[in-house]
């Protein structure tokens, strides 16, 4: 199945991490030339604009394990709806970020037309805190336990569809920085972890072979959540939350394409671009060359 239909949703939303300036993201990649570069592919490609955001409330979050969560939730019915949309209209959703807490609108949306996900979490953190693990209480820190049905019910359940992202079809990769109690919850879980280390050790065509046949096979759908922040800061200094030890330029695009071989891409989501940090706007421009990649731009 190549890709022909894909349509933009940006979502600038920075109530889910503790940085301004991630709300700038989705625009800052239209200026880069997002829509120009998957257009020269050949796919049709649609901007269903940014979906509207609440403003940064005056008064500090009332529940500091769980901050703005009443304001990221809105957002994220957002997300549900427009992605929701592009499915129906036969279109592969990209949802650019904005922080990885929106990721909860775009698997809610999934779980209402897919019965089985898999999921690739690319990212230098786990994302896999609760309101109970959490240590910053920012909702970025805890989309992918929410999105496979961890937490308490101040979260989960609140985009109001069951989740059909299936935990042991998920993967996390380029992981580096896990806070302890979420680390203990990811080797609780049937979630596979291929962190940095073994990236190193066996290189990342093998880890991505694995992380494939995992997320891919008997599954109806593979969601691609992609986090800036899984780059070493050398190659993208525009992040939220920057972590020495990431993945390079070359391991990321091998990545990606190889994401595009398995014919199985269901939908994108590229976060937590924060074009204020982001010198020479590199960061930007790397996001749109891996969306390209992902979505079938091959060298030869
Ligand atoms: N685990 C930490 C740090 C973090 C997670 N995601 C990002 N940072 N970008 C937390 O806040 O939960
Ligand atoms: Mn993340
Ligand atoms: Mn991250």
């Amino acid at each position: 199945m190549s890709i022909d239909k894909v349509r933009i949703v940006g979502v600038p939303l920075d109530l889910g991490a503790n940085r301004r300036g991630i709300d700038m993201g989705p625009d800052a990649l239209r200026n880069d030339g997002l829509l120009q570069n998957i257009m020269e592919l050949g796919i049709e490609v649609e901007d269903m604009g940014n979906v509207i955001t609440p403003p940064r409330p005056i008064d500090p979050p009332e529940n500091i394990k769980l901050r703005y969560y009443r304001e990221v939730i809105c957002a994220c019915k957002k997300v549900r709806d427009f992605v929701s949309e592009s499915i129906d209209d036969d279109f592969l959703p990209l949802v650019i970020g904005g922080d990885h807490s929106i990721s909860m609108g775009t698997t809610a949306a999934l779980s209402k037309h897919y019965d089985r996900i898999g999921m690739l979490w690319i990212d230098a953190h786990g994302d896999f805190n609760t309101e109970e693990t959490t240590i910053s209480g920012n909702i970025h820190g805890m989309s992918f336990a929410t999105s496979v049905g961890r937490g308490t019910k101040n979260l989960v359940g609140k985009m109001g569809v069951k989740t059909k992202v299936v935990e042991e079809k998920c993967v996390l990769i380029g992981a580096r920085d896990l806070d302890p109690l979420e680390r203990e919850e990811l080797k609780k879980s049937k979630v596979t972890v291929l962190t940095m280390r073994g990236i190193d050790e066996v290189g990342m065509c093998k880890v991505m072979k694995k992380a494939l046949k995992i997320a891919c096979e008997d599954v109806d759908a593979l969601h691609v959540s992609f986090d800036l922040d899984v780059m070493d800061p050398v190659y993208a200094p525009g992040v939220g939350t920057p972590v020495q030890g990431g993945i390079t330029y070359r391991e990321a695009h091998l990545a990606m394409e190889m994401i595009s071989d398995c014919n199985k891409l269901s939908s994108l989501e590229m976060v937590e671009l924060n074009p204020i940090l982001d010198k020479y706007n590199i960061t930007g421009k790397l996001a749109i060359d891996l969306i390209t990649s992902a979505l079938g731009k091959k060298i030869l």
